[in-house]
């Protein structure tokens, strides 16, 4: 029924090395969805990727602020900005693709948080929630209303990916047992998903398509 229909798309969230166990930043179990990921795959006629892409000198990274750990939390510009380690950084093994994901089907790469002064958790806006990827033109250039969400971390960048989609008005389908979060504050995951049924997406697992 979905398959390779042109009105949907696979939205692939930040399946990256640092964001695996092993990474600067990793997600318990985040290397466990790259099967499943992999699996459906051949489902869509669209497959989308994004790379958090950062600069070395990025704002989000706890060691450019003089005094801060990891999971403090500053503001910066008027906005709450959680710290982390450094992760994802231009061009290093931490911010490829973890090797075991299928990047042959990728029809678009989108590379986001490259601007050191402001982070970028959604595909769709950077978190001043004003600057644009891009990916929503793309999307409806091609006419594409329906994306089916995965990746990582379902409380940060998949939650942020996924509240953008919905408030741009695509029919969002959040396939769960495809993504994994960081869990900090602990329930944020819980509560990612609940938020996001709330809003309108469909929670669905990887055996519903
Ligand atoms: C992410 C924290 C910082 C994510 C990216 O991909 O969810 N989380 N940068
Ligand atoms: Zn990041």
């Amino acid at each position: 029924m979905l398959k390779k229909t042109t009105s949907s798309a696979l939205l692939i969230i930040d399946v990256q090395n640092d964001f695996c166990p092993g990474g600067s930043l990793a997600v318990a179990e985040g290397d466990k969805i790259v099967p499943v990921i992999n699996g459906f795959m051949p489902a869509f006629r669209f497959i989308i990727a994004t790379q958090d892409w950062h600069p070395r000198a990025h704002v989000s990274f706890a060691s450019n602020h003089k005094g801060k750990k990891p999971l403090e939390v500053i503001t910066h510009q008027g906005r709450e900005q959680v710290l982390w380690p450094d992760h994802c950084v231009q061009g290093t093994k931490g911010a490829d693709f973890h090797q075991g994901l299928d990047t042959r089907p990728l029809y678009l790469i989108v590379r986001k948080g490259t601007d050191p002064g402001l982070d970028s958790y959604s595909a769709f806006f950077e978190n001043d929630k004003k600057t644009k990827t891009g990916l929503a033109g793309f999307l409806k250039d091609l006419s594409i209303t329906n994306l089916y969400i995965c990746g990582l971390a379902t409380d940060y960048c998949v939650f942020a990916s996924a509240q953008d989609a919905l408030g741009l008005g695509f029919e969002v389908m959040v396939l769960e047992d495809a993504c994994r979060g960081v869990d900090f504050p602990q329930g944020s995951v819980v509560q990612a998903l609940a938020s996001l049924k709330k809003q309108g997406a469909k929670i669905l697992t990887s055996q519903d398509l």
